[in-house]
């Protein structure tokens, strides 16, 4: 047996629904760290984030005012088109939706481009970023997002691979057409559902 049975049979031994983990994955408990570039280091009160495009109202937040909207805490697993996935994380943040609401999404927006810290993109429909799980994150197992992870702020899309999820993210542009993100232009999957193994172009 290899390693991907008998990680899958050590999913059911712990108990877990096997369902949970998707086709050519593997549980781990670790937490890996992917990302290209370097590590933004910000000042106090740098970081911000800019919702424009297909707005009627586009504006920019910084940290001290996002932490001031309601926020949420969910619990989901994550899926890296890496191959690994991690069951039950806990992030907080708040939903991209309510950032989408305050901005006036217009009638014609079918798409957003995510834009992160050293011109990472990653791009999904309108409808997946609203979704109740997406969310502008801060804060990981109840602690501030450590650098290496996206800190000080990334967004969390949990039901697509996580390559879909910026860190660092500082730009949700609404947009009215799919275009490819940085991973999508180099020949990953412009949707990427994990439950339908979405890795590249063609799956
Ligand atoms: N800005 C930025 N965000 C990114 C990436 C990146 O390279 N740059 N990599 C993505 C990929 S491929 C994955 S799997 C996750 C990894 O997040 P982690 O390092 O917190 O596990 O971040 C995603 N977000
Ligand atoms: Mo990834």
């Amino acid at each position: 047996m290899g390693f991907f049975d008998r990680n899958r049979d050590e999913v059911a031994a712990k108990g877990y629904d096997p369902a949970r983990l998707p086709s050519g994955q593997y549980l781990t408990d670790r937490f890996p760290v992917l990302h290209v570039g370097d590590v933004p280091t910000y000042a106090p009160g740098e970081w911000n984030l800019t919702i424009t495009g297909l707005v009627g109202r586009p504006f920019t937040i910084g940290l001290d005012e996002l932490k001031a909207m309601p926020a949420v805490t969910l619990t989901f697993d994550i899926h890296c088109v890496t191959k690994w996935s991690k069951f039950d994380t806990t992030w907080t943040g708040v939903r991209v939706r309510d950032l989408f609401e305050r901005a006036e999404v217009q009638a014609g927006a079918t798409h957003v481009m995510e834009h992160a810290e050293y011109g990472y993109t990653t791009n999904l429909p309108l409808a997946d970023i609203v979704a109740d799980e997406a969310i502008v994150a801060y804060a990981f197992e109840g602690e501030d997002i450590e650098p290496i992870h996206g800190g000080p702020v990334r967004i969390v899309v949990p039901h697509l691979y996580f390559w879909k999820s910026a860190k660092w993210v500082r730009t949700l542009e609404l947009r009215s057409s799919d275009q490819p993100g940085f991973w999508e232009q180099n020949g990953y999957h412009m949707y990427g559902d994990p439950f339908l193994e979405q890795r590249h172009w063609g799956d």
